[in-house]
This record gives structure tokens, sequence and C-alpha cells, in this order.
């Protein structure tokens, strides 16, 4: 495993917010049963969680910017540097007491991602990379899988519900990619579908309309671990559209294409 300044910088950083969302995770999933139901709660495990990341992180870079879910940009004296920062990704699992859900810290530095910290702290599971080091899930570096083929891949996607994307859209590309794979899957927390990119566990990840502090960490993940990844033009410009596509080489090259297929977005 590596051990460059930063990757310890990120390590004690979710690591700790970890900590404090495994104990309201174990509230939440007694508030299950009340009426009013756990909302409020999980704004508050939110935002204490991303206290925790915001006193670590400048505690250790005094003059990174932030751009955080909760509070917004930061600005820092260095503004080239900008940690972009997910306390909960997965809320939606989070406040249903689905143990899938994680911190994603990532670290842009000049518009690029640089470094990134996924943390999954109900499976212990610490996905972490800096560019140039590769890419590790705890002490194992990692992957991205070598299958070369659609019809061998296990390709997870967003979906579009109440209030969000482009429903019509999304049928199209469903339509396209559901008759040519093995497998489709949806977790409901972008980082960690990023970060099962680089590990091999899925083949393929797309979605649409993410912010920045959903795919930061997890674009220098995948990278390391060999993968590429694209806006769904082709371009690196992910966290400017907030659209991003991910797999090895091959099947990142025939998705595009196919995806391409499914037409534009409705005018
Ligand atoms: P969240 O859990 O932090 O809200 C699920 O499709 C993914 O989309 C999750 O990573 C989720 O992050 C993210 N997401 C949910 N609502 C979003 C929004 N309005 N804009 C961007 N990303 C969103
Ligand atoms: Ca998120």
């Amino acid at each position: 495993m590596i051990r460059t300044p930063l990757i310890t910088v990120m390590t004690q950083a979710v690591r700790k917010a970890g900590r404090a969302l495994i104990r309201d995770f174990g509230e939440v999933e007694q508030l299950q049963v009340s009426r009013k139901g756990p909302a409020d709660f999980v704004s508050a495990a939110d935002r204490k969680a991303e206290d925790i990341l915001f006193t670590e992180l400048s505690r250790a870079r005094p003059n990174y910017s932030f751009n955080m879910e909760e509070r917004g940009k930061v600005e820092g004296t260095d503004p080239e540097n900008e940690w972009v920062v997910d306390p909960l990704d997965g809320t939606t699992n989070f406040l249903h007491g689905i143990p899938m859900f994680a911190i994603s810290v990532g670290l842009v530095r000049n518009g690029m991602p640089y470094a990134g910290a996924i943390y999954n702290p109900i499976a212990d599971e610490l996905f972490i990379a800096e560019r140039g080091q590769g890419a590790y899930l705890n002490d194992r570096r990692l992957r991205v899988a070598a299958r070369q083929k659609l019809a061998d891949c296990v390709v997870c996607c967003g979906l579009p519900h109440m209030g969000r994307g482009d429903h019509a859209q999304f049928n199209r590309e469903l339509r396209v990619v559901q008759r040519q794979v093995a497998g489709l899957r949806r977790t409901g927390s972008a980082a960690l579908d990023l970060a099962w990119v680089a590990a091999g566990r899925f083949d393929a990840f797309w979605e649409r309309g993410l912010a920045p502090w959903d795919i930061a960490a997890g674009l220098t993940v995948v990278r390391e671990a060999g993968g590429f990844s694209s806006d769904m033009s082709g371009q690196e410009k992910m966290l400017k559209t907030g659209d991003v596509l991910s797999a090895n080489e091959v099947i990142h090259r025939d998705l595009l294409r196919l995806l391409k297929t499914a037409g534009p977005a409705e005018a």
C-alpha cells in the first residue's frame, strides 16, 4: 500500500468521518419505525460528517480550497488545490437503512482530478488513489476488469427518479444497453459505483447529471486502476457536465458508441 503524505491525510479524515456516520446509521435504523421519519436526523449526520472532514483536511492542508456538498465553496489561499467533498454519498440508502453509502473526498488540482478516497464504513472498504501511485482497496492494488465483450459485462447505471434526470433519454439508453449486457445494477451511490469499477466488480458505470463531489474522487480511483472515463460526448469534461461513463478502454469505447445510438436529450 502506498503511503504518501496526501494518502495519509485523506485516510485519516475519511476514517474519522466514517466512525461518526456508523454511529448515526445505527440510530437511523431505529428511527425507521417512527412516524416523523429520520430525514432531519440524516441531514444532521451529513453535516456532522462534513464538519469532521473540513476540520481534518484544513488542519492538514491549511491553504487548500474546498467545494463541499453541504457548506458549498470555501476559498483558500491556494485556489489550485481544491478538496471536493461529499460527506454522505448514497443519502437515500442511508435514510432507508440500506447499508450502501460512502464518504467521498477528491482532490482536484488545477481543475483535474488528482487524488481520491472513497470510504464505505459499513464494509470497512477504503478505495484510494493518487495520480501516478496506483489505486488501492485497503491494502490491495486495484485493476479494472479485463472483459472485452459487452455480452459478458455487468454494467452499473444511475436511475432517474421523481424530479431528477431526463427520463425519456434514460429509457432510450437503457433499451439499447440492456439487450447487449450480462446484467445491470444500480446501487444509489455514484462514488461507490466508480470505486467498484476500479475494483473490477462492475465492468462499467454510466450516469448523467451528477455533481462534482459525487465523482471527483472516483475519477482518480478509476484512472489509477487502469480505467477510462469520459462524459457522453467522449470528452473528459465529467466535472463540468456531470455526465460520466467509466470502464476499461475497450468497453468504454463500445458503450460510448452504443449510448450515442440512443439519441440526444429532449429539447
Ligand atoms: P447523494 O446520495 O449524495 O445525494 C445516485 O444516483 C447518485 O446521484 C448518488 O451519488 C447521489 O448522491 C447523487 N445525487 C442525488 N441527487 C442528486 C442531484 N440533485 N444532483 C447530483 N447528484 C445527485
Ligand atoms: Ca453525492
